[in-house]
């Protein structure tokens, strides 16, 4: 949720590189078996998974899920952030507590961006986090979501450590995983992300990738992060998309041998978000969190 240049596809197999340099998805077309037929029935399959309960995973265990099916937000698992500040990149949004920037409503964890004035700030929008209240250390990450659109908009779901302590002082020597990101004046390209010490924009050297999706904001998709001791992978949709391998050099390149946890937010404008400006006639926007699904790693 720092602002940088979006890494691009150095870093990434040739492989992940090919299919990502294509303008749709990869596996829309399978070579000679690319066809309308197979696009109905690929579309029909992701449908009917949106009901499907978790998934299972070798090695995994699932630790905790919201999928959003009661009436107010679960306090057991989230928190709001509140108030304004910029938070290090000069956003412009004040973060609430209310629920016109946060509720659940027909299944559906809905963020939602507002044109509206408070403390000072001119755009109202929400943060929820799992902050002392359900962090991980190793695990999986899935978050079934819908992006808004809007030029200046700037969602996000991604980790930040519950205790930064000993590894540097502060971000970004402490870490930070981006799982999704999203600027509105780059429709449909999404990012992924790992910020450390040693890998960071300020020089740089940021790990990641980034991936052209046209119906983010259209459409539901399944954001995932699987973290072992080993590497961090990245998927959307079941596909991996980057992965960062632990070079065991130190906690300057990994500092991710401590727990972390879950953000969800929109934030308005600031350095990346709303380096083309904000275009207000498209507020408000919303962010749609189908569910979020977590599990626990079992070890080696
Ligand atoms: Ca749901």
């Amino acid at each position: 949720m720092y602002t940088y240049t979006p890494a691009t596809l150095n870093s990434l197999p040739a492989s992940w590189r090919r299919a990502k340099q294509g303008s749709r998805w990869a596996w829309l077309s399978f070579g000679r078996y690319k066809s309308p037929l197979l696009v109905v029935a690929l579309s029909g399959f992701l449908v009917a998974c949106a009901g499907l309960p978790p998934a299972q995973y070798e090695g995994y265990v699932l630790d905790w899920q919201d999928e959003f099916n009661g009436r107010t937000i679960n306090k057991d698992y989230w928190r709001h952030a509140v108030g304004g500040g910029g938070y290090g990149n000069n956003e412009l949004q004040y973060y609430t507590n209310a629920e016109t920037n946060a509720r659940v409503e027909k299944g559906l964890l809905i963020l939602e961006a507002r044109r509206e004035r408070k403390a000072g700030w001119p755009y109202t929008s929400a943060k929820l986090q799992t902050l002392g209240r359900k962090s991980m250390l190793y695990g999986r990450v899935e978050v079934r979501a819908k992006l808004p659109r809007g030029v200046g908009s700037w969602p996000a779901i991604w980790m930040l450590p519950e205790d930064g302590s000993g590894y540097g002082v502060g971000w970004p020597d402490s870490g930070e995983i981006d799982l999704m990101e999203h600027v509105g004046y780059d429709q449909g390209t999404v990012h992924f992300t790992v910020h450390t010490a040693a890998y960071n924009h300020k020089i740089g050297t940021q790990r990641g990738a980034s991936l052209r999706m046209p119906d983010a904001s259209e459409a539901f998709h399944t954001y995932a992060m699987e973290w072992t001791p080993q590497y961090i992978r990245w998927s959307v949709d079941g596909t991996t998309v980057f992965q960062f391998d632990n070079p065991c050099t130190g906690w300057q390149a990994w500092p991710f041998d401590k727990p972390f946890y879950l953000i969800l937010n929109i934030a308005c404008g600031g350095d990346w978000g709303g380096r083309e400006g904000i275009d207000n006639d498209s507020l408000p926007w919303r962010m749609e969190v189908d569910w979020v699904r977590v599990y626990r790693y079992l070890g080696d």
